[in-house]
């Protein structure tokens, strides 16, 4: 067992029962020119996550924390992509229309990668996602209970937007879940600051927060 300092009290997790859920961090959310760019954002606020989800990656590989990265990305006939979701806002370029990485959040563009920095291994689960909640539409369920996970590590971006909505919905199912904060981010720190806040909450309402120095120091 692995015991590390957190909030609002520690966590405890047997990593051979844990698993690290690496969440969307695609060129399309990170770099210029992709789907949160399209959208208005300043995409230089994600850049500082990319270390820190790089350490935390490592981190769990060297303790034998299976690692789970998803990716938000659509069929190319936008088959599993309601008009709902396509249609929101005025975004100057809408999923699946072309862009500098290819075609928006399409599965298999460029942009829909991951970061050169944080490719998936040999061994890592990849879960590809239609929606915000990566058990929506996806094995994930299955994925875990095969491998009789119980305790979930969250990274990844946005922190309130599929981040949160994952956690909540592992908390739902049963998860112990932990979210470690230089590992998520949003092009709105507010709303990061007020979700890690959410989270922790009410005795760990949906689950706990902790600091990659509160991991490094478990050891
Ligand atoms: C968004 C995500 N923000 N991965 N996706 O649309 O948070």
């Amino acid at each position: 067992m692995i015991t590390l300092q957190a909030q609002p009290t520690p966590f405890s997790f047997d990593p051979a029962h844990t698993a690290l859920v690496m969440i969307d961090m695609q060129r399309d959310f990170i770099e210029p020119g992709g789907f949160g760019a399209t959208l208005g954002n300043d995409v230089s606020l994600l850049a500082p996550v990319v270390p820190a989800a790089a350490a935390l990656i490592a981190w769990c590989r060297a303790h034998g924390v299976l690692v789970i990265h998803t990716q938000e990305c659509h069929a190319p006939d936008l088959s599993d992509c309601p008009p709902a979701k396509r249609l929101r806002g005025k975004p100057s370029l809408r999923i699946g229309d072309p862009g500098s990485m290819g075609r928006i959040l399409i599965k298999g563009e460029p942009g829909a990668g991951f970061v050169p920095e944080l490719l998936p291994q040999t061994g890592d689960v990849v879960i590809a996602k239609p929606g915000k909640g990566a058990f929506y539409g996806t094995p994930l369920a299955q994925e875990l209970q095969s491998r009789g996970i119980t305790h979930l590590i969250f990274g990844g971006v946005t922190t309130e937007v599929c981040v949160q909505t994952t956690m909540r919905e592992a908390n739902d199912r049963g998860y112990e879940c932990l979210i470690i904060e230089e590992a998520t981010g949003s092009y709105f720190p507010e709303f990061k600051a007020s979700a890690l806040a959410m989270i922790r909450a009410q005795g760990g309402i949906v689950g706990w927060t902790a600091s990659l120095g509160d991991v490094r120091s478990a050891g």
